[in-house]
């Protein structure tokens, strides 16, 4: 890789040849600044400014990032118990009803549990996604450029050796977290790649980044459903990133379907005002609100989310600019990507929790769609007919408020009736058994065992992880 690169290192600044990079890499150790591989210029398009700005210091990132931060044993363990008990207790009621034929979302494997937390960028064309990724990672591997670039979703990973893979290939094992995105398609593979870097970080976190959003353009027209690609990534993110421009804020329609899409994820949203040192400080506080107001309507919450204003490039600030409070908002910044590699097995127990509700929620629904067709059926109707009144009619029989009242759900938390229509436009109403059906004698109720995992079993994992943190006692791997 020496003889391909050149050595960049934060503290030193110029162009030097490979003997003298050598030595500027023994240095970089020396500082503990960590310095990684550049590609050689030309390869890629470079994103210096006219400007002509000095790169600035890596302090920050390092300090904050703690890239020694050892794996531990009992992590592992956690995950092999997380993964038991979705296939054992989960797995059964979403093979039996088909959940992952529904329309709405989330598919679950043991590879996406396994997981790294995953940091989504998202966000308009141009504003910086793609040069964050970079600066955070301190490399210049992605192209970056004025005009809209990023036009694959990219996985940035470990590896011991920069490398790009194929989405075929990232798509292509089964017990790997992106295995569940085949379903989108070969345009979609041709526009899916990952890229592998030899950075610490990476050994304990994914960051995937996006094509920007083009608010003329239709998303259709990309070739794939780009709006179900991008909602497969944001219902694993732990954060997201939606990285702004001050200088070309402009909020439409595009942008107002993604908010849309981030329902129900609003903890986890970072808004990035990024390039924030190329304006004044008063038009940045306007911008600030412009932002706002734009996004006020589209973000249903009441706490507002977590704004950063900050430059995220490899160059110095401006002079004359704010260059304190964005030096501050970095380290929170990187507190935020610190914070989602610390809470890894809380947030995985959370996510599958959520995902066993959702389950529940779609056996208990079609399992109520069976039992009021069973009190509606008599010999004298046809079946086919009844069934197909009742999944476009379900408040006719009240389908909706019985499971809504008699299991104590949100009505927020139900899906719509169309969701439903689609559904058994998939599967007849009476392929299905009632969850009663599918009691065994020794092997008890499918549904009661999902019962027990979210209201016990997954409890205690969360618990036993709190304990193991507080003892101190883990062993690392
Ligand atoms: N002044 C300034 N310019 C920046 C900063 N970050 C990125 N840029 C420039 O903004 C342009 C767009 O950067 P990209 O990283 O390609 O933006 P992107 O959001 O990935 O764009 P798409 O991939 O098209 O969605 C490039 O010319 C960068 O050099 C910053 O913090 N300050
Ligand atoms: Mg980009």
């Amino acid at each position: 890789m020496l003889i391909n690169s050149q050595f960049s290192c934060p503290v030193l600044n110029n162009k030097l040849t490979m003997t003298v990079n050598f030595f500027r890499a023994l240095i970089c150790i020396n500082l503990l600044q960590g310095c990684y591989f550049r590609k050689d210029e030309g390869t890629h398009s470079t994103v210096h400014t006219s400007d002509n700005l000095g790169l600035r210091k890596r302090e920050n990132i390092h300090k904050t990032l703690r890239y020694d931060r050892p794996s531990y044993n009992s992590d592992q363990l956690i995950l092999d118990k997380l993964v038991e008990v979705y296939e054992k207790t989960i797995k059964p009621l979403e093979d039996a009803y088909n959940y992952n034929d529904l329309p709405i979302r989330t598919d679950m494997t043991a590879g996406q549990i396994k997981a790294k937390p995953m940091v989504l960028f998202l966000g308009p064309w141009s504003t910086g996604k793609t040069t964050m990724i970079n600066y955070i990672l301190d490399t210049d591997i992605l192209r970056v450029g004025a005009e809209p670039t990023t036009s694959e979703f990219t996985v940035v990973n470990y590896g011991e050796k920069v490398k790009n893979t194929e989405g075929v290939v990232l798509i292509s094992d089964k017990k790997k977290e992106f295995f569940p995105l085949e379903k989108y398609g070969q345009n979609f593979m041709e526009r899916f790649k990952g890229v592998g870097l030899p950075h610490p970080l990476l050994k304990k976190i994914t960051f995937v980044d996006t094509p920007g959003i083009i608010e003329n353009r239709k998303q259709q027209e990309r070739g794939y459903p780009f709006n179900e690609v991008i909602q497969w990534f944001i219902d694993r993110a732990e954060l997201l990133f939606i990285v702004f421009d001050p200088t070309k804020l402009d909020v439409g329609l595009e942008l107002e379907t993604l908010f849309k899409q981030l329902k129900g994820k609003e903890s986890q949203i970072r808004l990035i005002l990024n390039k924030a040192d190329s304006i004044a400080s008063q038009e940045l506080m306007r911008v600030y609100g412009a932002l706002f107001w734009s996004l006020a309507p589209l973000i249903n919450v009441t706490e507002p989310p977590r704004v950063y204003t900050g430059s995220f490039w490899p160059y110095e600030y401006k002079s004359n600019t704010n260059v304190q409070l964005f030096k501050q908002e970095e380290v929170s910044l990187l507190q935020d990507v610190n914070g989602i590699i610390e809470n890894r097995l809380e947030n995985k127990i959370a996510f599958v929790r959520q995902h066993a509700a959702r389950v529940r929620i779609h056996a208990l629904l079609v399992n109520e769609y069976l039992t009021k067709f069973k009190e509606e059926w008599t010999f004298f109707k046809d079946q086919d007919n009844v069934a197909m009144h009742m999944i476009t009619h379900p408040e006719a029989y009240n389908v909706f408020r019985s499971v809504q009242s008699r299991q104590g759900i949100s009505q927020f938390d139900l899906p719509d009736v169309k969701t439903y229509i689609d559904f058994f436009s998939k599967h007849s109403l009476l392929s299905f058994e009632t969850l009663q059906q599918q009691c065994g004698y020794f092997s008890g109720c499918p549904m009661d065992h999902l019962d027990e995992a979210i209201s016990i079993k997954l409890p205690a994992l969360l618990e036993k992880v709190n304990r193991i943190k507080s003892s101190g006692q883990r062993d690392e791997l």
